[in-house]
């Protein structure tokens, strides 16, 4: 036999790390399937890296993966499991302690992350982390166990036990088993120095007596490992999905009763039928979704409730979601818009909501604004995922259609959009104000209190700018010379829009058609019919809102408080 039989090669080393990450991960999202689905460790850690991302980069993810950016995330942070795996692989090698140690130090980063995550229920969040990295540290110490040198006597080295066959008598130290190079003389420990003894050469007095590594035994293990990994997954993906299950039948079971103050009909006029338009209202499935959730929460309407407190609230009540539906509903169309969103850019939608006027609740509560007297000029929404979103006291009272909203487009709102309550207010950014997954709603101040965005950067109020957009041409099309219609939205909500003018090139403005006012909560679509001449043009539209601003041309960023600028698109006609 050669020494090199007797060493296993690296790579299995690096095999076996990366198939302890796999173990652990997978046992942990097992447990968490049980335990609850955002305790798992890549949720949590996750959640983690979202709260400290700084605004910058998290507008960098929002504007190149758009919503995608979650996915991104968490593929990201699987990639640098894995190489972290691979990396302790190939230590336990040599110093089979030490990796699985590091496995269990994983395992400790996982169970801090999600115990001090905002939604956090407590220890019992720890246990998926704590359970994957045990399970994935004994399946590291087990495998790499198979990968060092045989003892001719014992046949199978034993873990913490000393190889028979070694002349030190010292090397009975629990550690000097664990490395497979346990150079004689020197009782080599997790804590020497790698590279005390030459790597890659076999030290001299140790393996010259064992018969190699345990072949058999390690694909045994392995392959044992591997399948019950994918088991754990399994089991892990099925507990989540099953989770929740009352969260589901609630919303199955809400029937929302016909709105006291339906919204008005929709007039003929405000749907323009020009293709590629964005239709006046953006079908749930295809309204866009910005949160910071990795796991959607699921709450059972049946035992959702929500308390109103805080300063100068008289009569603090916890309502239930059968209290929101006696209450009289209205039924408002509403244009919902995130301050992510670029000049041209996708985060903006309008849908039917119906609801309960936060206004007429925030006053039996005896809450007065801040014109009239009331201390609080801040009101902060908490989520049941620990988000905190806060909106001026009076902008909430000042007779717009601030709504809890129960329904959006004629269903219970969907689980991403916040079932089973959430805020919308007309005329301000979803960030401050648009709270989903709602529980709780304090009266405070500004002064007082920073919420979620505001301590990231953002500012503290933030009315929707005055923006339009060009939904077709699409950028960079090719339209034939001759009649092409320009046509797109515009929004100014609580303000209403006024007029859009289209310029191609640096030609004149010229104002566009404006489809029929639904109300001034919502979006307009226009359009403008141009007669394209042959080469490249740029068609450049901007609004006017009903205050008579102009929407202006001055390029900002969406931090702190939205994008501003006109939207371009660049077309070439043939
Ligand atoms: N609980 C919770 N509510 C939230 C958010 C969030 O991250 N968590 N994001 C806000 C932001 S920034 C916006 S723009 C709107 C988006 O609502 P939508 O996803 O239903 O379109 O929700 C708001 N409410
Ligand atoms: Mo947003």
């Amino acid at each position: 036999m050669t020494e090199n039989e007797k060493k296993a090669p690296p790579l299995l080393g690096a095999l076996s790390g990366v198939l302890a990450g796999f173990a652990a991960l997978t046992v942990a999202e097992a447990v968490a399937g049980g335990v609850r689905p955002q305790a798992g460790p890549v949720v949590a850690v996750g959640g983690a890296a979202i709260d400290r991302t700084p605004a910058t980069v998290k507008d960098w993810a929002i504007r190149n993966f758009g919503s995608d950016d979650k996915l991104v995330l968490q593929l990201g942070i699987l990639a640098v499991l894995a190489l972290f795996a691979l990396a302790l692989g190939i230590l336990a090698l040599r110093f089979r302690r030490t990796g699985a140690a590091g496995v269990l130090l994983f395992g400790v980063v996982g169970a801090v992350a999600a115990t001090s995550r905002p939604d956090s229920t407590g220890v019992t969040d720890a246990l998926p982390s704590v359970a994957g990295a045990a399970a994935g540290a004994v399946l590291l110490y087990v495998l790499t166990g198979r990968l060092g040198p045989r003892a001719s006597a014992s046949g199978t080295s034993a873990p913490g036990r000393s190889p028979s066959g070694t002349s030190a008598p010292h090397l009975s130290a629990p550690d000097a088993s664990e490395s497979r190079t346990s150079p004689s003389g020197t009782s080599e420990s997790d804590t020497s120095a790698p590279g005390q003894s030459a790597p890659g050469t076999s030290p001299s007095g140790t393996s010259s007596s064992g018969e190699g590594w345990d072949r058999r035994g390690f694909v045994i293990v392995a392959g044992a490992a591997a399948v019950a990994s994918a088991g754990a997954g399994l089991l892990g993906r099925s507990l989540s999905a099953s989770g929740g299950q009352d969260a589901v039948a609630s919303r199955r079971n809400v029937v929302l009763p016909a709105p006291a103050s339906p919204a008005r009909a929709v007039s003929r006029g405000a749907r323009l039928r020009i293709p590629g338009v964005s239709p006046f209202v953006t079908p749930n499935s295809d309204f866009y979704r910005v949160d910071t959730a990795l796991v959607v929460p699921r709450v059972d309407a049946t035992e959702w409730r929500l308390r109103i407190h805080g300063a100068g609230v008289v009569r603090p009540v916890t309502l239930s979601f059968d209290d929101l539906l006696r209450r009289e509903l209205v039924e408002r169309d509403i244009t919902l818009t995130c301050v992510s969103n670029e000049v041209g850019g996708p985060y903006v939608g309008n849908a039917r909501w119906i609801g309960v006027r936060l206004a007429g609740l925030l006053a039996e509560c005896g809450v007065r604004p801040p014109s009239k007297g009331g201390p609080a000029d801040q009101l902060v929404a908490r989520s049941v995922d620990g988000m905190t979103i806060g909106s001026p006291v009076e902008d909430v009272m000042d007779g717009r259609d601030a709504l809890l909203a129960l329904g959006m487009n004629g269903e219970p709102l969907p689980f991403e959009h916040g079932f089973p309550v959430r805020m919308v207010v007309p005329g301000l950014y979803g960030y401050v104000s648009a709270c989903k997954w709602i529980k709780d709603i304090e009266l405070t101040t500004f002064d007082a209190y920073d919420p979620y965005w505001v301590r990231r950067g953002w500012a503290r109020r933030a009315p929707v700018k005055t923006q339009c957009r060009i939904d077709t041409p699409r950028p960079f099309a090719r339209p034939g010379t001759g009649a092409v219609m320009v046509a797109g939205v515009a929004w100014a909500q609580h303000r209403g829009i006024d007029r859009v003018e289209v310029r191609v090139d640096d030609g004149p403005w010229q104002e566009a058609r404006l489809a029929a006012e639904d109300t001034r909560d919502t979006w307009r679509q226009w359009s403008f019919p141009w007669q394209a001449t042959k080469g490249g043009h740029t068609l450049t539209a901007r609004a006017t809102d009903r205050t008579g601003a102009v929407q202006t041309e001055k390029r900002a960023r969406t931090i702190p408080d939205g994008a501003s600028g006109w939207h371009s698109v660049v077309v070439t006609v043939d």
